[in-house]
């Protein structure tokens, strides 16, 4: 097998192809870097003295989700804060972990991107050593804005110039797209370099396989549920076929099976979340993930829309979610439009 191409190599041949400026290259590099940092704090461990929640003297550290955050949810959210403050290529970063946006402070330059970041997604397994991520969206800052403002933010999945994850899991994997395709690449920690591994991820059209938490089913919507008890009925009900179930309960996790063998995860409304829109958050959860989805053939929606045309209207907003393989997706999404129309 050839020598795979390093991520720095990928991107100088995307920027030579046009597809990114040299902006955007290095604000990828820096976002990397950053991952790798993460990568080490989470690989120690306990080792590490960075388990367990974060806060002092038992009084626990609550972020703007109402989530108790973890020591690492804090030090993966520093250590990005930190290697994106000084490049000059963004003009304002946003986090699940921060209640409002922040511009790049002085004295550093501020650049044209928006940088949006869940900085350790999942992070309640990591007590119990189970693969979590960083996702990132890359969005312009709006002409003439020179100090970025939460509504700078606001705007619809497709105008992402970049999105990606960092899955840390047996492996680090950085899995990434500038809309030209989705493409994985997989730590070296000997040269200390992300390599090319995948490029051209694509997902199936077709699946056997669904993601959902089922503790939830009975807070469901109708047509949920009917989807739902369908995908169970196997090969006697009216699907035809059998369907293997599997839920890691880290989105990172999900996602990266889904996009490397197919399935479809959901997140769907339910009545305990439905009055905060949903539980995963569009901006920053949702909006990447369904790029790096679509890129891959797959394909992403609220189950009545598609995820990257809704219009953000706050920060955090939350949605709920169906992505993955495009042919069980439109199924799911037939199911919610018929419903909506029946009642
Ligand atoms: P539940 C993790 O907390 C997260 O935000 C996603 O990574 C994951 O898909 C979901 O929540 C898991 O939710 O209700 O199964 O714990």
């Amino acid at each position: 097998m050839s020598q795979p191409i390093s991520l720095t190599r990928y991107l100088i041949e995307e920027e030579r192809h046009g597809h990114i400026n040299p902006e955007l290259r290095l604000l990828v590099e820096v976002v990397a870097r950053a991952c790798k940092r993460i990568s080490i704090a989470v690989g120690k461990g306990a080792l590490g003295g960075v388990l367990g929640d974060a806060g002092e003297a038992g009084q626990a550290s609550i972020n703007v989700q109402g989530e108790a955050q973890k020591k690492l949810d804090v030090l993966s959210n520093e250590i990005l804060l930190e290697a994106n403050a000084w490049g000059g290529h963004l003009a304002g970063l946003a986090s699940e972990e921060m209640t409002t946006s922040l511009p790049i402070p002085e004295p550093f330059p501020r650049g044209r991107y928006l940088l949006l970041f869940d900085p350790l997604d999942g992070s309640s397994n990591i007590d119990v050593n189970v693969s979590v991520g960083t996702i990132f969206s890359v969005l312009r800052c709006p002409d003439g804005v020179s100090e970025p403002r939460d509504e700078d933010f606001l705007q619809p999945g497709t105008a992402q110039v970049a999105a990606g994850y960092c899955i840390y899991g047996p492996s680090t994997m950085l899995v990434l797209t500038v809309g030209h395709g989705t493409h994985a690449f997989t730590l070296d920690r000997e040269v200390g370099s992300f390599m090319l591994t995948t490029r051209g991820m694509r997902i199936p059209e077709e699946t056997r396989e669904f993601a959902v938490n089922m503790s939830n089913q009975r807070f469901w919507e109708p047509p949920m549920q009917a989807y739902i008890a369908d995908l169970l009925a196997g090969k006697d009900g009216p699907r035809g076929k059998d369907f293997n179930m599997r839920w890691v309960a880290s989105m990172v996790a999900d996602v990266h099976r889904i996009l490397t063998r197919g399935g479809i995860f959901s997140y769907p409304l339910d009545s305990k979340c439905a009055a905060k829109g949903g539980k995963l958050r569009l901006m920053y959860e949702a909006n990447p993930m369904s790029l790096l989805v679509e890129q891959a053939g797959g394909a992403a929606s609220t189950g009545r829309q598609r995820m990257l045309e809704v219009v953000p209207t706050s920060l955090h907003q939350r949605v709920p979610v169906f992505l993955g393989s495009k042919a069980e997706v439109d199924i799911a999404v037939d199911y919610h439009l018929r419903h909506d129309a029946a009642h």
